[in-house]
């Protein structure tokens, strides 16, 4: 599967620990009034890895201590040449407390119970791939941003 190149590198953390998994309230930006992972783009001079642990530490105050590497996504937006590369993590293991921000608004969630119409609609294409354990990649096409035109997902 052929990927497009992306104009923005970014990360996805999901903190998973079955049967509960970790999301938080978009307060303001882009995914706003959506629950999702933890994440952000990440900077230049910066490693995914390191990435991924700042925007945790800002956005609900843990530190991720244990982290695999789960996907590659990209999402592409009709009319806009945005490419958003999503690089998501599964955090297995963590140290803090966790708090809202300015930013996020925590709730642990029963994988069973997702708030699936105030998430981004291509997670109910690859979540399941995602609490199967499995890695994988995709390619999303959204007109605007709730309605998917063509995805492409295939695990790895
Ligand atoms: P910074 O300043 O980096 O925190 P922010 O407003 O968080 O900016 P951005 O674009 O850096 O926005 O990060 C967007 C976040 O949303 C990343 O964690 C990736 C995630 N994301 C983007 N599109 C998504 C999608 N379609 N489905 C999904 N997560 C997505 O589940």
């Amino acid at each position: 599967m052929k990927h497009p190149k992306p104009t923005k590198i970014t990360t996805l953390c999901l903190v998973y620990q079955h049967p509960k998994i970790l999301l938080g309230l978009k307060k303001r930006g882009f995914g706003e009034g959506r629950w999702n992972g933890y994440g952000g783009k990440v900077d230049p001079g910066e490693t995914i890895k390191e990435s991924l642990v700042r925007e945790m530490q800002e956005e609900c105050g843990l530190t991720p201590t244990k982290f695999e590497k789960r996907a590659t996504m990209y999402f592409e937006f009709k009319g806009y040449p945005e490419i958003i590369e999503v690089n998501v993590f599964a955090i297995d293991e963590f140290e803090g407390e966790l708090i809202e921000t300015e930013e996020m608004k925590p709730k642990w969630f029963d994988i069973d119970g997702l708030p699936w119409k105030d998430m981004w609609p291509d997670d109910l294409h690859w979540y399941p791939l995602f609490f199967a354990g499995k890695k994988f990649k995709g390619n999303f096409l959204f007109d605007g941003q709730d309605k998917i035109i063509r995805h492409e997902l295939e695990e790895i």
